[in-house]
C-alpha cells in the first residue's frame, strides 16, 4: 500500500464513528430546511424537485402524467392485435399530458422513422470497443459519440434565445429515442449474435421494429412496448433521471445528459439490479441441479445472501411501500404467457418468502419486490439470456421519460442545480457534539 492510500484508510477508519453517530443519535435535528439524516442519508423524501410527467405514491406507486399503468395502457393507441401502447403514443402523452389520436400517433411513428437512421461512426465506435465490454458502457458511449449531431449545441451556439431551449432539446430528444432500438440492438447482435444483424423494417413501429431488429418473434413486439413503457419515468429522484436533469441543468444537451443517466441507471443498486436477481436466481437453481427448491432451501439460500452483508437483488425501494406496480404489470404479462415457466415458478416462490424475511431481517424499509424482480424473467423466456443486456433494455425506455423531463425543464427555464454542501465538523457543532 502507498503512504498515500494508508493515510487515507486511518483517515476513513477515523471519521466512519463521526458519522454513524450523527446519523444514529442526531438523525433528526435540523440543518436549515432539512435534517441531518437527510443530509447525509441520500437527501431521502427532500422535496425540492419538480416534475408533472409523473408521480411516485409510496403505496399507491407511479402515475405516469396522472395515470396508473393499467389506466395508461388502456388509454393510449395500441398498434392492430397488440395488447401494448406504442410507444410513439406514450411519447406524444409524457410529453404533452393528452391522449393522442390515432392519426397523431401515426404522425409520431412516422417522425420516429425520417430520424432513425443511426450514423455509421457509431457501429465503428462499437467495433472499436473489446468485445467483453459491458453493454452497459458501449450503449452510453453509442449516445454520447453522437453528441456532435446536437441541434442544442448547434443553436446555442449561434445565440439562441433562452425562450427556444426547450425547441432543440426537444428535437435532440426525438432523435435519440428514434435511434436507441437500433443500437440496442446492434450492441446485443454484436455481442451475443455472432455479429449477425438484422436490417430495421421502417414500415414497423418502435416495438416492433426493436423485436425485429433482436430477431425475436411475436409477442416479443409487445414485450418490448410494455417493458419500455414501465421502465420509462419513475419521477425525478431516481439516479437516472436526477442525473439526467442535473447535467441539462448546466445547458449540455441531451447526448451528454443522458449518456450521464445511462451511466447511473448501470449501478446494481439501481438499473443493474434486473441483472442480479437473473444472477442470483440461476446461480442458485444451478446449485440445486436445475431443480426448483423447496420453500425451505429457498428462505435458507436468502438468508445467506443477507448474512454475508448483501442485498437481496430486486427488493426494496427508497420511495414504494408496497409492491411495485411495475412488477405486478410484468406478472401479470407472466402468468398471461408463461405461467408454467420454471423461473417464472421460482420468481413467484421468491416473492412469497422474501418480503416475511426482510421483515424479519428488520433492516429494508421497504421489503416488497421492485420493477427488477420479474423483469430478467421475462427477456430469459424470450431468449434473451444474456443478463448483462436487460439494463440496456431499461435505458432504451428510461430514456423517454428522462428526455421528456429535460425538454420540460428547458421550456420551463429550470436553473443549473447547485445545492449546498456543509462539513462533518459543522453538523457536530448543530448537533452539539462539538463546541
Ligand atoms: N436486501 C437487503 N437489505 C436491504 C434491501 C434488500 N433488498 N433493501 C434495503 N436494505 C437495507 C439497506 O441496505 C440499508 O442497510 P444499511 O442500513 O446497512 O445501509 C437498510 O436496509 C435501509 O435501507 P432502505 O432505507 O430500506 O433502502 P434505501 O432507500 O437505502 O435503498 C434500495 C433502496 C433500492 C437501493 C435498496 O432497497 C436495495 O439495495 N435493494 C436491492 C437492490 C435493488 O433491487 N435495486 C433496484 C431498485 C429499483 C430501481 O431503482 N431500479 O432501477
Amino acid at each position: 500500500m502507498t503512504k498515500l492510500k494508508e493515510t487515507l484508510l486511518k483517515k476513513i477508519e477515523a471519521h466512519r464513528p463521526r458519522t454513524t453517530r450523527l446519523l444514529k443519535e442526531h438523525a433528526d435535528v435540523k440543518v436549515g430546511e432539512v435534517t441531518i439524516g437527510q443530509a447525509i442519508g441520500g437527501a431521502r423524501g427532500v422535496k425540492c424537485l419538480v416534475t408533472d410527467i409523473s408521480y411516485l405514491d409510496p403505496m399507491e406507486g407511479i402515475r405516469f402524467r396522472g395515470k396508473t399503468i393499467p389506466e395508461t395502457f388502456a388509454a393510449l393507441p395500441k398498434a392492430p392485435g397488440s395488447d401494448y401502447p406504442y410507444v410513439e403514443a406514450f411519447w406524444y402523452f409524457l410529453l404533452t399530458g393528452d391522449v393522442p389520436t390515432e392519426e397523431q400517433t401515426r404522425e409520431v411513428v412516422a417522425d420516429f422513422k425520417a430520424r432513425a437512421r443511426v450514423p455509421h461512426y457509431v457501429y465503428d465506435i462499437l467495433r472499436a470497443m473489446p468485445r467483453d465490454t459491458h453493454p452497459m458502457t458501449m450503449f452510453s458511449a453509442a449516445i454520447l459519440s453522437m453528441q456532435r449531431e446536437s441541434q442544442f449545441l448547434k443553436r446555442y451556439n449561434a445565440g439562441m434565445s433562452k425562450m427556444d431551449y426547450w425547441d432543440p432539446m426537444y428535437e435532440d430528444s426525438t432523435t435519440l429515442l428514434a435511434r436507441l432500438p437500433q443500437i440496442a440492438a446492434y450492441i446485443f447482435r454484436m455481442k451475443y449474435r455472432g455479429d449477425t444483424h438484422i436490417p430495421p423494417d421502417h414500415d414497423l413501429d418502435l416495438g416492433a421494429n426493436f423485436a425485429q431488429m433482436m430477431g425475436i418473434d411475436k409477442p416479443y413486439d409487445d414485450v418490448a412496448r410494455m417493458y419500455f413503457i414501465l421502465h420509462s419515468d419513475h419521477e425525478s429522484g431516481n439516479i437516472s433521471a436526477h442525473t439526467t436533469h442535473l447535467v441539462a441543468s448546466g445547458l449540455s444537451d441531451a447526448y451528454y445528459a443522458l449518456s450521464a443517466g445511462i451511466n447511473g441507471l448501470a449501478g446494481p443498486l439501481h438499473g443493474l439490479a434486473n441483472q442480479e436477481v437473473l444472477r442470483w436466481t440461476q446461480a442458485f437453481m444451478e446449485k440445486l441441479g436445475g431443480k426448483l427448491p423447496t420453500e425451505e432451501q429457498l428462505k435458507e439460500a436468502l438468508w445467506n445472501t443477507l448474512k454475508s452483508g448483501q442485498v437481496i437483488p430486486g427488493y426494496g425501494h427508497a420511495v414504494l411501500r408496497k409492491t411495485d406496480p411495475r412488477y405486478t404489470a410484468q406478472r401479470e404479462f407472466c402468468l398471461k404467457h408463461l405461467p408454467d415457466d420454471e423461473l417464472f415458478k421460482l420468481v413467484s416462490m421468491i416473492y412469497k418468502v422474501t418480503p416475511d424475511i426482510l421483515m424479519e431481517h428488520g433492516k429494508a424499509k421497504n421489503p416488497w419486490p421492485n420493477v427488477d424482480a420479474q423483469s430478467g424473467v421475462i427477456q430469459w423466456y424470450y431468449g434473451i439470456t444474456e443478463y448483462d443486456f436487460y439494463t440496456v433494455l431499461f435505458g432504451t425506455g428510461r430514456a423517454i421519460g428522462v428526455l421528456a423531463n429535460i425538454t420540460w425543464d428547458r421550456a420551463l427555464g429550470y436553473p443549473i442545480e447547485r445545492p449546498k454542501s456543509i462539513t462533518t465538523d459543522m453538523l457536530e457543532e448543530i448537533a452539539g457534539i462539538k463546541k
